[in-house]
């Protein structure tokens, strides 16, 4: 245990060491986002024990029905966070509106957007689901954030990450200087790092979609996997193997671990919606994670973290993993 580096450690050495992007103020709030990832991973794991799983008979902006963990997990979420006075406001997933820091608390220079329960679907099959943050600046001279300032695109992000409450809970998290991997010990409640500047190999033999929208995706995405499916027998001349978790964050750290590729493109199944994932706090974290470990994130048009957002709740399209596959889906959308 003598060798080991705890998150926070890390932080405050890279700090030392001169990475711009951190600040104590960072620090400080990424400590109170560990404590939330604490508490919710501690939900997650007592289930039932806890009478957290089910349905909360309440449905977010979005139209989705929440889970009583959806509830608990943005409530986690935001008193965790909300004191502290590094944030100016926050916006969530399963908030409608914005989230304005409270009076009694003072206003800091950040903005955080999160999804506090990713793969929600999973929780009552006890399978993998996260929590997603994204950390911005609040637009310079604006202490009470509207709706309008919240528009960064991802570009902008200061530091991005991602709870895993899977076999082992995990936080992965990047400040624009390469991803690492920190293990949640359960004996002595920290996050040690454990996996130190992760990266995605260029090329991949693996893909994630959800096959039952086959139907309603578009050309270049049903021409790149009926060539995964075709395996040695097609143009690729090799096999393929696929995966589909239904848990954004289990995805993305399987990428993370081996390569890969996943997709939640652009399809027909209800043309009001540009995609399912959200641009804010879904697509723009992962994005910024992935390229940082070495992948590439895209719309299949458009490369994510240069989309200006419209609104919050944003849906887009999104294709990323390992390089050359990635590549491979875009220049397909370019044919
Ligand atoms: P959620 O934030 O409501 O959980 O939705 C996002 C999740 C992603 O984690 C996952 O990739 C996707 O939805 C799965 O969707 P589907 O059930 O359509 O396969
Ligand atoms: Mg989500």
């Amino acid at each position: 245990m003598e060798n080991t580096i705890t998150l926070k450690q890390f932080l405050v050495q890279s700090q030392r060491e001169g990475q711009d992007q951190i600040d104590t103020d960072l620090i400080e709030l990424l400590d109170n986002i560990m404590s939330a990832c604490k508490k919710i991973a501690d939900g997650v794991k007592h289930g039932a024990l806890y009478g957290v799983l089910g349905s909360a008979g309440s449905e977010n902006v979005q139209g989705e029905t929440q889970k009583k963990l959806d509830v608990m997990s943005n409530e986690v979420f935001i008193a965790a966070t909300q004191w502290g006075g590094q944030l100016a406001g926050m916006a969530s997933e399963e908030e409608e509106d914005v989230y304005s820091i409270p009076a009694q608390y003072p206003r800091g220079k950040y903005l955080m957007y999160f999804d506090p329960l990713d793969g929600s679907s999973n929780i009552d099959v006890n399978i993998t689901v996260g929590s997603i943050f994204s950390i911005t600046r609040c637009p310079e001279g604006v202490s009470d954030p509207k709706l309008a300032d919240y528009l960064i695109p991802g570009t902008e992000q200061v530091c991005a990450g991602f709870c895993l409450y899977g076999p082992s809970t995990m936080l992965v998290m990047t400040t624009g200087n390469g991803v690492n991997g920190f293990t949640l010990d359960p004996g002595t409640g920290e996050f040690v790092l454990t996996h130190l500047n992760m990266t995605i190999p260029e090329d991949t033999k693996e893909f994630a979609i959800n096959m039952s929208n086959q139907r309603f995706w578009e050309a270049p995405v049903q021409r790149y996997v009926d060539e995964c499916l075709a395996g040695k027998t097609g143009p690729r001349d090799k096999d393929f193997n696929m995966r589909w978790v239904a848990s954004m964050v289990a995805e993305v750290y399987r990428i993370l671990t081996r390569g890969g590729i996943f997709m939640y493109p652009k399809d027909n199944k209800d043309p009001s919606k540009a995609g399912k994932l959200r641009l804010m706090y879904e697509a723009n974290p992962m994005s910024f994670i992935v390229e940082q470990a070495g992948g590439m994130s895209s719309t299949g048009r458009e490369r994510i973290m240069e989309i200006q957002p419209e609104a919050i709740h944003q849906r887009v399209p999104v294709i990323l993993g390992s390089k050359n596959e990635v590549e491979r889906v875009v220049s397909y959308h370019k044919d």
